[in-house]
């Protein structure tokens, strides 16, 4: 490790938005690519725009961002709902950047596409810091949208899709310094990711595996990270052990796409060293596990390693080709149900994700669906549906759409219901009533 090589700015940007809570939420993605350059040599610093005490604690140090009130932007005054900046105010932001001596590079990246006037915000206070400094931006929105991105950002270089090795080549132009990339075939090569770095962690975030075997329609992943591959066990293992022993952490949120694919070899064998190890986890799936996997065995598992946040994403319960996935086959979201509540889940602890909002859904599906995620015994949560272009759906999306979808990414904000033209919030108050009767 050479940390006395060129120096780097790396920066989580803000979140502008009408509503937003962090629930088992961080910049895994800025942080692996942390963990890269120190490994390479880099001098590396962060800066996260969504630090600060959270306005309202929720369990396991998740909760409310504090929010200040912006004007909404224009074309989404229609929404009742105030528009603000979650995190920290920018003028904390301001007097942390006056503190830095100036960068060589400042890295930035992004997450909701429909978030991107807090990347804009956060470039633009960079900027007037040290104005000499090249500003680059990756990540989900920069990936998904990279032609706004460029537009709209105002960062010198926008990077799409994985930036391991597109980031190296543009540090080695800009500050002449070369670094090996890590073979993208070999995620065991990859340095562990730069937790330390954030001020403010009550989990350890945690990656297994990389892009999905599946292709929904309405779902990015396939463009994020083009071909599925998963990390060997062992690995895993030692590297939550190690940032457990570093940070002294318990909770740890699974960030995987498909973490129950292959089980066997890859979910069970993690468990069974840890608990061979007599390690003490306790662990999250904010990102939802498919029903299809949840075997007796596996539930057990997952009872007896002390999950205790289990999201299942089934989206609909309806079963057949009208499905715009292929995650969910007959009885399997029943069986899976059974197995949790048999190794000892509660009723109603484990939440169903159902997707509200797609392009053409007739409420009655919504509300058939929520009846029978509750007879099942699961806790019927609503995900609202964010169209994203290059998906599958996405011309259907764009045709059924109240907004011109492609004119700005803003209009991809899932609390618009952008794809619903009947949308209302009266129709949007009964379907959440109906999840909590
Ligand atoms: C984990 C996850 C979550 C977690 C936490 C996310 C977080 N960090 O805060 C949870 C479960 C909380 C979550 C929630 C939601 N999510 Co989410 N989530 C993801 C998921 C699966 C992985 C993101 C991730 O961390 N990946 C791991 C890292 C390693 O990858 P990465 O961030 O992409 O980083 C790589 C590159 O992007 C790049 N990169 C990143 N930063 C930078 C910076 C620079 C300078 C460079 C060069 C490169 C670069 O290099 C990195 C390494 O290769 C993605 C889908 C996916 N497969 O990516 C959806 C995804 C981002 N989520 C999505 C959605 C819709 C949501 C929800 C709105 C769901 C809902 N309906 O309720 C909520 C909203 C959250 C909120 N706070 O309001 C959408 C995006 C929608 C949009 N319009 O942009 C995605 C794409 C899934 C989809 N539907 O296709 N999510
Ligand atoms: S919705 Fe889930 S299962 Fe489907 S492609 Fe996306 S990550 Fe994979």
């Amino acid at each position: 490790m050479r940390p006395d090589g060129p120096s780097l700015l790396l920066i989580n940007p803000w979140i502008h938005d009408f509503a937003a809570y962090d629930f088992f939420a961080a910049p895994l993605g800025l942080l692996s690519l942390a963990g890269l350059l120190r490994d390479r040599g880099f001098a590396v610093h962060l800066l996260d725009c969504l630090d600060g005490p959270r306005a309202r604690p929720g369990p396991y140090g998740t909760g409310r961002y504090a929010k200040e009130i912006l004007p909404t932007p224009p074309g989404l005054g229609d929404l009742p709902r105030r528009y603000g900046r979650y995190g920290v105010s920018p003028a904390p932001f301001r007097a942390q950047l006056s503190r830095l001596a100036p960068p060589d590079a400042v890295l930035v990246t992004s997450l909701m596409t429909y978030w991107h006037p807090g990347v804009a915000e956060a470039i633009c206070l960079v900027r007037e810091r040290f104005p000499a400094a090249p500003v680059i931006l990756g990540g989900v929105y920069a990936t998904l949208c990279p032609d706004h991105a460029r537009r709209a950002s105002g960062a010198d270089l926008v990077i799409s899709g994985p930036g391991e090795a597109p980031l190296l080549a543009a540090l080695a132009d800009i500050t002449g310094v070369s670094a090996a990339p890590p073979d993208p075939e070999d995620l065991d090569v990859l340095p562990y990711p730069a937790l330390d770095l954030l001020p403010r962690l009550s989990f350890l975030p945690l990656l297994t595996s990389r892009g999905c075997p599946f292709a929904c329609d309405y779902c990015a992943s396939p463009l994020l990270q083009p071909r599925y591959r998963r990390r060997s066990p062992p690995p895993v293992v030692e590297e939550l052990l190690f940032w457990q022993r570093r940070l002294d952490l318990e909770e740890v949120a699974f960030y995987d796409d498909a973490l129950l694919v292959g089980a066997d070899s890859h979910l069970f064998v993690i468990l069974e060293e840890l608990a061979r190890r007599g390690a003490v986890f306790r662990f999250h799936t904010p990102n939802a596990l498919h029903a299809r996997g949840l075997t007796r065995q596996a539930a057990g598992l997952l009872k007896a390693a002390n999950f205790a946040t289990v999201r299942l994403a089934v989206e609909t319960t309806a079963v057949g080709d009208d499905r715009p996935d292929r995650k969910l086959a007959r009885g399997e979201l029943e069986e899976a149900l059974a197995n949790l509540h048999e190794a000892g889940f509660r009723r109603g602890e484990v939440g169903v994700y159902l997707l509200v909002g797609l392009p053409g859904q007739e409420e009655a599906e919504v509300t058939t669906s929520i009846r029978r995620v509750r007879e099942l015994g699961g806790r019927p949560l609503l995900a609202y549906y964010s169209p994203l272009p290059g998906t599958a759906l996405w011309p259907r999306a764009a045709a059924a759409s109240r907004y011109d979808l492609a004119a700005d990414p803003l209009f991809h904000n899932n609390s618009l219901m952008p794809c619903w033209p009947e949308f209302s919030w009266e129709r949007l108050t009964r379907l959440q009533r109906l999840c909590r009767e």
